[in-house]
């Protein structure tokens, strides 16, 4: 016997749960006012997960996923593309879109059943929320085909689950992406849960980051509550895909700190106890007692974030809820680009009946 191929995943941190460094930080992390613009966003995230939550208890809201524990992965991905990159997302990214173009009251849209908020006004090129799990790695090297015929200087970057990763689909992408050389980076936000399947009834593979390896790509693991390691991957994947044609895989480490969705309740079967320690390891507090250490933060300048945070978010709310329904018929507008004979008697039928949509 002899050994013909040997592989590893490596794994990255850099500010660790006690808020202690653990490497040399990269360049970009040594800009102050880097780091405090996404303790910012990340805050402003987690204050517009609980509200979205408080509207759909309150029927003012559809079924909404919270994003609560998993900020920094998808503020620190936001924060580390460019504009001319393309985004290809689920359905937990608000992190990312708001840092796109896209509205907080767009968001509030689209959980509330209307379309529209799918249709970003001030962003054409990414992709829309997609929530069918495992279609978004596809989507994404097909987009990277593009970009790479168009010979653009951009790369496309996608977010899946850790759920999504059993998924066929996501196979199927990176290995086109690897033997076509695509620049597309794949981000799996690895919460630990697909719904109720927990990462080990999930898949016997020791990382999903390895699962890159058979594609011929690398793969990375990442603190996903170290939004220091986060960007500076990402930055580090897309640099890489723009210039060099080369994907990668990147799984970030996380804990989803809510249920699945508002339609799901976690205590049937979530261990108890794991939400508490998991807690300890969360990104928001984590950034913030670093930029204390460095002076860059006090409590005056928390306390007036708090403030600036609930002001837009109720200004959002007010737009959202005063947004004039469409009518009912509009269901039938935004799966076909031309509508089949069957469903256009529907449509006819329903817009007969008159009935309102009420977000
Ligand atoms: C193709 C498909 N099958 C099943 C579902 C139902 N479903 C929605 S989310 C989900 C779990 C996804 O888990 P994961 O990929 O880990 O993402 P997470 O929601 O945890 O971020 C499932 C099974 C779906 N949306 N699409
Ligand atoms: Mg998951």
């Amino acid at each position: 016997m002899k050994v013909v191929a040997r592989f590893e995943v490596p794994y990255y941190q850099y500010l660790d749960e006690n808020s202690q460094l653990t490497e040399k930080l990269p360049t970009f992390a040594k800009d102050a006012d880097s780091l405090a613009a996404m303790y910012r966003l990340m805050t402003l995230v987690r204050l517009f997960d609980t509200k979205a939550i408080a509207l759909q208890r309150t029927g003012k809201l559809g079924t909404y996923p919270s994003i609560r524990g998993q900020e920094a992965v998808f503020v620190g991905v936001g924060h580390a593309m460019h504009k001319e990159d393309i985004f290809v997302p689920y359905y937990r990214d608000v992190g990312v879109v708001i840092q796109r173009g896209v509205n907080l009251s767009d968001i509030l849209l689209y959980w509330g059943g209307d379309e529209r908020g799918n249709c970003y006004a001030n962003n054409k090129q990414d992709f829309p929320y997609s929530v069918p799990v495992g279609s978004q790695p596809l989507h994404a090297s097909g987009a990277a085909v593009a970009l790479k015929y168009h010979k653009k200087k951009a790369a496309v970057l996608t977010i899946c689950g850790d759920g999504a990763t059993s998924q066929g689909d996501f196979y199927e992408a990176m290995n086109v992406a690897g033997v076509w050389k695509l620049p597309v980076v794949f981000v799996v936000c690895n919460n630990q849960w697909a719904i109720s399947v927990s990462r080990g009834a999930q898949t016997a593979a020791q990382t999903l980051a390895q699962k890159a390896i058979a594609a011929g790509i690398p793969g990375e693991q990442v603190d996903g509550n170290d939004i220091i390691a986060v960007h500076h991957r990402v930055e580090m994947a897309l640099k890489k895909a723009r210039e060099q044609h080369e994907p990668v895989l990147l799984e970030m480490l996380c804990y989803r700190q809510s249920d699945h969705t508002t339609a799901d309740d976690a205590r049937r079967y979530e261990p108890p106890k794991i939400r508490e320690q998991e807690w300890k390891k969360e990104p928001i507090m984590r950034l913030r007692r670093y930029l204390e250490q460095i002076g860059v933060w006090s409590e005056d300048q928390e306390q007036a974030l708090l403030a600036e945070c609930e002001h837009n978010i109720n200004q959002t709310v007010e737009d959202y809820l005063h947004t004039p329904p469409q009518p009912a018929e509009s269901m039938f507008d935004y799966l076909y680009a031309t509508l089949p004979k069957a469903y256009q008697e529907q449509r006819e039928l329903v817009k007969k009946i008159g009935v309102v949509h009420h977000g």
